[in-house]
């Protein structure tokens, strides 16, 4: 059995991976061998169907300017973070950015990551006074040693980046906890509270892909608290061989299961990116009945343009931009009782 066979028959367990380590660090395959893509289920470029955008929730605006920005010929990094750089600016959505509702002390703080098709990822942690996070996380990638930089470290290395200091929580948001305070129950409302993250996904017109993702996280969180949304593998994670998966809802369930990373994993193997993500749900939904209490939505894409969502709970929905269309697509979910 050759290389890439044994690696595609072995299963997403210990065994696959160790074999899969162990067999890169000891290879005897020429260069060539290894250059070849881990996967040969995963249909390359067939049709020219790119650029493709795609992302969590009804973001309109925000994904027309990733997808036109990618039809301008913007490669696909720079898409994604110019797309939610839309909602991280915009006051009115109460979980992403300028606006993101406080934790309980009435702190804004921001969680963002990005990856490229090159495999390089930033993030940046619990960060305030900074709206455009997730071009900070770049920042990180591309200007420091790191790939994670956290609180006011990053908030330093933001202003020397010439990035602006601004007061992030509005008068509704501080009107908002006020009234929360009454009665301090930390109980997310499923597709009302807490949800608006956004991860995108873009294919640029060269067939590459990499994504964006950005929260102010749970609404009154404890102080300090990071979801999956900046964990690389959790939040998001691009591999541009397969393809990629962004994340969205109760980011203490989707780090538990390396949600984004098990979605691309599961498309490597051969899984459309819908199974793939139906996949990931059921490692949540089959661990117990908890999940009838919390969303999770995940998005992905592989690498021949092929598309997929799934979530817990009725209510998720995808844009998706392709052919010059930017389309709201309502996503299929596994609570159907
Ligand atoms: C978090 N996953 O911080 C984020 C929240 C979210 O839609 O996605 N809301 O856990």
């Amino acid at each position: 059995m050759n290389r890439r066979k044994f690696i595609k028959n072995a299963s997403l367990t210990g065994i696959g991976i160790a074999a899969s380590s162990a067999l890169n660090a000891c290879n005897t395959h020429s260069n060539e061998e290894n250059k070849k893509p881990l996967n040969d289920n995963v249909t390359t470029l067939k049709n020219k169907n790119f650029p493709i955008s795609i992302c969590t929730w009804g973001f309109v605006n925000a994904n027309a300017k990733a997808g036109e920005s990618l039809k301008n010929g913007l490669n696909a990094l720079d898409a994604a973070i110019a797309g939610v750089a839309v909602e991280e600016e915009d006051i009115r959505n109460t979980t992403v950015g300028k606006g993101g509702t406080p934790d309980r002390k009435g702190n804004v703080t921001l969680d963002a990551c990005v990856m490229d098709s090159n495999g390089d990822c930033g993030a940046v942690l619990c960060v305030e006074n900074i709206t455009n996070v997730a071009a900070l996380a770049k920042k990180v990638m591309t200007d420091t040693p790191h790939v994670i930089l956290a609180g006011k470290g990053a908030e330093e290395f933001g202003y020397s980046q010439g990035f602006k200091k601004e007061n992030l929580l509005t008068e509704s948001s501080k009107k908002a906890l006020d009234n929360w305070k009454k009665t301090s129950e930390y109980k997310p409302i499923i597709n009302i509270e807490n949800h608006d993250t956004i991860g995108m996904l873009c294919m640029d017109k060269n067939g590459d892909i990499a994504g964006a993702c950005s929260t102010s996280g749970l609404a009154y969180k404890m102080k300090g608290r990071v979801g999956d949304s900046p964990i690389i593998g959790s939040g998001l994670f691009i591999d541009n061989e397969v393809g990629g998966a962004v994340a969205t809802g109760l980011g203490e369930e989707v780090v538990k299961t390396v949600g984004s990373f098990l979605i691309v994993e599961l498309m490597r193997q051969g899984k459309t990116p819908q199974e793939a993500c139906e996949e990931a749900i059921k490692r949540i939904t089959s661990k117990g009945d908890d999940y009838k209490d919390f969303q999770i939505a995940y998005i992905a894409m592989n690498k021949a343009g092929e598309t997929g969502a799934y979530c817990i709970h009725k209510g998720f929905a995808m844009m998706k931009y392709q052919d010059d269309k930017n389309e709201r697509v309502e996503v299929d979910y596994f609570n159907k009782i």
